[in-house]
């Protein structure tokens, strides 16, 4: 499975970089946001490096559908919002495709 040395993510997959991790499969680990946005704010990353959510649709559309599945368990209410921030405009700041899961809270609509 292909890694990225210089990849922060890349780093908790591996646990050379502790986490909170939340749940796990075989392809995905979910681990609890630094900058928790939502009283639940978990990031469900797949562990081979892919940069965004199109890189992972592209590579294995299965790992897109078991990154959404995982998100979905792991919220903790029904309502909850999922977003990929994708490329620097889109606000990703960390070139390793996660799926953000915030919930326990109201969301608001536009986003920032
Ligand atoms: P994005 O802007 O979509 O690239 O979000 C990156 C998220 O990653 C941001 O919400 C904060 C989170 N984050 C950054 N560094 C770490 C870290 O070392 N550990 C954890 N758990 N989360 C991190």
């Amino acid at each position: 499975m292909s890694a990225d040395p210089d990849c922060l993510f890349c780093k908790i997959v591996a646990g050379e970089i502790p986490a909170e991790v939340v749940s796990e499969t075989e392809t995905t680990v979910a681990f609890r946001d630094v900058n928790p946005q939502a009283p639940t704010h978990v990031l469900v990353v797949p562990k081979q490096h892919l940069v965004d959510a199109a890189q992972v649709a592209a590579a294995d559309a299965g790992l897109l559908a078991t990154l959404v599945a995982e998100a979905a368990s792991v919220a903790a209410s029904d309502g909850y919002r999922l977003v990929f921030n994708t490329g620097a405009e889109g606000g990703q700041v960390v070139f390793h495709a996660h799926l953000h899961v915030l919930s326990g809270r109201q969301m608001t609509w536009p986003p920032g």
